[in-house]
């Protein structure tokens, strides 16, 4: 299934460590060749997620999450594809630590499984959960990587999914619950903290095509699930605060620059409420605890409902960074439908403009501020398992932009690639490589491909 198609078709649309110096950065660097330095101490780094690549799925005490049951069920992933063993990377945790430590990274994000810490998502904790990332952790620090860790990358424990999961508006708490245990567990470790991780897509994806965990189409639903996941956002950032967390903490939102597809009043209409659906819906709660009113307005009473006095000022409890995940733009005509500028690919979803990422950065600065961010996820799939020249390509356009946004003034930190290695992709299962490092499902044998020993360079030199 096109993932994003499917929303249009729905209309929908240092880091520890790794801290900004403010030097400034030299100019002229371009998609063309260019050299483009980066500031001092830039955060290089790669992204991955729990149930992606961990594997161990009912092992040391986990419990099972709301994608050990939809990737179990006929029919949800390609070829019946499961993350039971994935990458395996539970077991192969110090050859995962060392390869990172090989490349050079300087920061590393990844995300905790929720069922794996608490097995039935509250209540009791589950000892070996917590000592796995522990020792994750503590072998980044040992290698001198900064750990960013993701509380939420879209698996709900399936326990409370039988409660209603986001549906029902407990679980914010129970989510802020969860924080404040991995704060117990890791706060002097000193990671960063992102909340969510594209509440967009659980949205869009999960609750209203059905494509993806749990699997349920229901527009209304969805977007009262959006609320409760915002709130989860802010229960949480509070819950972190109040532990004492001295690391910082924010969300890491999927965005994507709207444009009309041409020059009609019409288009341009339609991609201002695009651009609401896509952006403003998730930015403003965040960044100014406020839903545009244009997005408000197109929104049922149940849903409006949903949204009770004092939630926003919460959702809007200040963070200290942004997490973007850029894939592309979105193109809107005057219907209302979306359609394709630029090249895609594998991920047909996918429309790959390095200067949309310009526009995004930029775009954020202008309308929300100095908000200190760092690009979460970037990356592309393709079919070239081992000479990925195109994802070398795609890599240093992208990297070119965000040195040009940089050099107009944003305050771009780090820089996540998404994603370290070839990994479970949700329901495409093992079709789609988008890592760095290639993975033999077979003999889990690790192999870098020509973008990763071209990142290792680019670390080295701090620059493209
Ligand atoms: O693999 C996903 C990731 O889990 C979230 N962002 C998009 C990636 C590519 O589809």
């Amino acid at each position: 299934m096109r993932r994003r198609s499917l929303l249009a078709l729905a209309g929908l649309g240092a880091l520890a460590g790794c801290a900004r110096t403010g030097a400034t950065v030299q100019p002229a660097a371009g998609p063309s060749g260019a050299s483009a330095t980066f500031p001092p101490g830039f955060g290089w780094g790669a992204s991955t997620s729990a149930y992606q690549i961990e594997g161990a799925a009912t092992e040391d005490g986990r419990g099972p999450s709301v994608w050990d049951v939809f990737s179990h069920e006929a029919g949800r992933t390609r070829n019946g594809d499961t993350g039971d063993v994935a990458a395996d990377h539970y077991h192969r945790l110090t050859g995962d630590l060392d390869l990172m430590r090989d490349l050079g990274l300087r920061s590393y994000r990844f995300s905790v499984s929720w069922s794996r810490v608490l097995p039935t998502g509250r209540g009791a904790v589950n000892q070996q959960g917590l000592d796995f990332y522990r020792r994750l952790v503590d072998g980044l620090r040992e290698r001198g990587i900064a750990p960013v860790v993701t509380l939420f990358h879209w698996d709900t424990p399936q326990a409370l999914q039988e409660l209603g999961g986001w549906e029902n508006r407990d679980c914010a708490q129970w989510f802020a619950d969860y924080a404040h245990t991995m704060y117990t567990a890791l706060g002097d470790a000193d990671p960063t903290w992102l909340t969510l991780n594209e509440p967009k897509t659980v949205v869009d994806v999960g609750y209203t095509a059905g494509i993806h965990a749990p699997g349920k189409r229901d527009r209304q639903l969805a977007n009262i699930v959006g609320h409760h996941l915002l709130l989860g956002h802010g229960l949480a950032v509070q819950a972190l605060r109040a532990a004492g967390t001295g690391g910082r903490i924010g969300a890491a939102l999927s965005l994507s620059p709207v444009y009309p597809a041409d020059e009609t009043d019409a288009a341009r209409s339609q991609a201002t409420a695009s651009d609401a659906e896509e952006n403003r819906r998730w930015l403003d709660p965040v960044l100014k605890g406020s839903y545009p009113q244009d997005w408000l307005a197109t929104q049922p009473a149940a849903v409006r409902t949903a949204m009770r006095d004092g939630d926003l000022a919460v959702i809007g409890t200040a963070s200290d960074l942004l997490g973007v995940n850029y894939y592309g733009p979105t193109h809107i005509t005057g219907t209302g439908s979306r359609v394709m500028k630029h090249p895609t690919s594998q991920a047909t979803w996918q429309e790959i403009d390095p200067n949309g990422l310009y526009d995004l950065l930029t775009r954020i600065k202008r309308d929300y501020g100095d908000v200190p961010l760092t690009i979460t996820e970037n990356g592309m799939p393709t079919t070239n398992a081992f000479d990925d020249q195109d994802r070398v390509t795609f890599l240093r356009e992208h990297f070119a932009a965000a040195h040009r946004a940089i050099a107009a003034g944003v305050k771009l930190e780090s820089y996540h690639v998404w994603s370290l290695m070839d990994n479970f992709e949700w329901a495409e299962g093992y079709t789609q490589r988008w890592g760095m490092v290639h993975v033999d499902y077979t003999t889990q044998q690790r192999t870098l491909k020509a973008s990763a020993r071209w990142y290792k360079e680019v670390i080295a030199r701090n620059g493209v």
